[in-house]
């Protein structure tokens, strides 16, 4: 005879309190273990920053997400990186969205088009494609999406400046998460979604396929996503990019350091370090790190942690992955898109290709 199935978990014998108080709370009994609630737990676990820090400085070789790269003092440096003489990415890409940015918008003549921006660090591009659009005749309605309510605060508050009258329709949310909301709120207009500056390069081949694969998968047959990609060129034009005379990337790089100073109770001497990008030809990598320039020992109030550095031990902070005409053909193929237009700058250093959202009704899966 078969025996009755357990149950997967007891049941509670009252409903669980919503949200006890903390100073009452004691965890839910529920026979042989306890649900803890957040409320129940008398020190906060570490937050994400400092958990990312521990495991990255935890690994060998070190290293440190590049998405902490940009607190408030660090997006101030990326946006002079932009102005730098060296730093060809945001020059070349401005000059593709005023040569070609009409072609682009006259596509959508006529069209009710969502204008959806995932942050390309500098709103000039963005505002440049909005009156493209609005003279090419679409109904154009903006919706950057940030994460951070204060980012995207000051995106919309500039763009109603620059343009007064445009619609606003601002998303605080993870990218994915908003673009899922958005199409399940479907009003009938078509996307274009601008993920522009190069940010791309800063997943691996891998996450970006993953993350573009996402995005096609949020969006609707026929919208459409426009993406800068910094292409393979003089290995010497790469190396002056991200070490530039002034030492602006350098800062911002060595920011990383500061940060965890200041967040973390961290103890690191930034003289003790020195900032040192380089290029993998093979991987087609600009890898930037930071080279503890004597053996030291660095404590983390926060993270209740010692490090250990030796000399010339690097820590790994960030990729800039670039890439070919074929690598940009070959991501779309593999993730669902049709490529409707790569255009180029007059030097051809920097790409913005225009890819068109396919869905068949078998599903579209693509091997990944
Ligand atoms: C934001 N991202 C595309 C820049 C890049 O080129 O990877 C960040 C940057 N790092 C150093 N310089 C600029």
């Amino acid at each position: 005879m078969p025996s009755k199935p357990l149950p997967s978990k007891p049941l509670p014998s009252k409903p669980l309190p919503s949200n006890p108080s903390p100073a009452k709370a004691s965890p839910a009994k529920l026979g042989i273990y306890h649900v803890l609630l957040p409320t129940d737990i008398p020190t906060l676990p570490l937050n994400e920053f400092a958990g990312s820090v521990l495991e990255g400085l935890s690994e060998r070789p070190k290293r440190l997400s590049s998405r902490y790269l940009y607190d408030d003092r660090g997006s101030g440096l990326f946006r002079q990186i932009m102005t730098l003489e060296e730093y060809y990415p945001t020059r070349c890409e401005a000059e593709i969205i005023e040569a070609h940015g009409p072609a682009i918008a006259a596509r959508f003549a006529g069209t009710p088009v969502n204008l959806v921006d995932l942050g390309a660090g500098d709103g000039a591009k963005t505002v440049r494609l909005l009156h493209q659009l609005q003279a090419a005749g679409a109904d154009v309605t903006y919706v950057p999406i940030d994460i951070s309510e204060q980012a995207l605060r000051t995106a919309c508050e500039t763009l109603a400046g620059e343009l007064p009258g445009l619609p606003v329709k601002g998303l605080v949310a993870e990218y994915i998460a908003a673009l899922h909301w958005l199409t399940a709120n479907d009003d009938g207009r078509v996307n274009l979604v601008l993920f522009l500056g190069s940010n791309i390069g800063n997943f691996n081949r891998a996450q970006a396929r993953t993350f573009l694969r996402q995005l096609w998968s949020a969006l609707n047959p026929g919208d459409y996503v426009l993406t800068g990609f910094d292409l393979k060129k003089d290995i010497d034009l790469l190396l002056a990019a991200y070490n530039d005379a002034k030492g602006v990337t350098a800062a911002f790089n060595m920011n990383l350091l500061n940060r965890i100073n200041r967040e973390l109770g961290g103890h690191f001497d930034l003289d003790k370090f020195r900032h040192y990008s380089t290029y993998d030809v093979f991987t087609g990598a600009m890898e930037s790190y930071l080279v503890s320039m004597e053996k030291q020992t660095v404590a983390i109030d926060t993270l209740h942690s010692n490090f250990h550095f030796d000399a010339w031990e690097p820590i790994h902070t960030e990729y800039s992955y670039k890439y070919l005409e074929s690598d940009i053909r070959s991501l779309a193929d593999s993730t669902g898109f049709a490529i409707a237009d790569t255009l180029h700058d007059s030097k051809r250093w920097f790409a913005d290709s225009l890819w068109r959202v396919v869905k068949t009704i078998s599903g579209g899966g693509v091997a990944l």
